[in-house]
């Protein structure tokens, strides 16, 4: 089934020159990007796009992190985008992450883990309209 998500490059991904390196994975696995912005996000954005973490231990590190410097947000659609992504990027800690992965490939780190995708179809959604929105943040 044809599904859109959202894929970030976080600031240590854009600091680290890892946008390429991102969307190419991407681009090779036949998915297509059909929206692509770079901002640098308010702390309010971020709050948004995490929502469902406040409260927890490292929300207020995360959002501190996420906010921290310019990211790159893509809309990429395919078939079973949503699962497909999630794959691509391996799990949450860089450091279980399996080689192949993103995350396996470049994080050592559990927070500042070089990307981010959505998990399920509802918040793709929910995620695209927030980062994509005029006022999350400037650039
Ligand atoms: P994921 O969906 O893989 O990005 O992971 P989660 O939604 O569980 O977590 C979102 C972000 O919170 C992670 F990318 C990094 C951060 N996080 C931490 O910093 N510490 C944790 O223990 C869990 C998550």
């Amino acid at each position: 089934m044809l599904e859109r998500t959202i894929v970030i490059v976080k600031p240590d991904g854009v600091k680290r020159g890892l946008i390429g390196e991102v969307i190419r994975r991407i681009e090779n696995k036949d998915l297509k990007i059909t929206r692509l912005r770079m901002i640098y996000p308010s702390t309010e954005c971020i709050e948004q796009l995490y929502d469902i973490h406040k409260g927890k231990s490292f929300y207020e590190d995360l959002v501190r992190f996420m906010s921290s410097g310019p990211i790159v947000a893509m809309v990429v659609e395919g078939d079973e985008a949503i699962k497909v992504v999630r794959n691509l990027i391996g799990p949450t800690d860089g450091r279980e992450a399996p080689p192949g992965t993103i995350r396996g490939d470049y994080a050592l780190s559990i927070r500042e883990n070089i990307v981010h995708a959505a998990d399920s179809v509802e918040r793709a959604e929910y995620e695209i309209k927030v980062v994509f929105s005029e006022n999350c943040g400037s650039f």
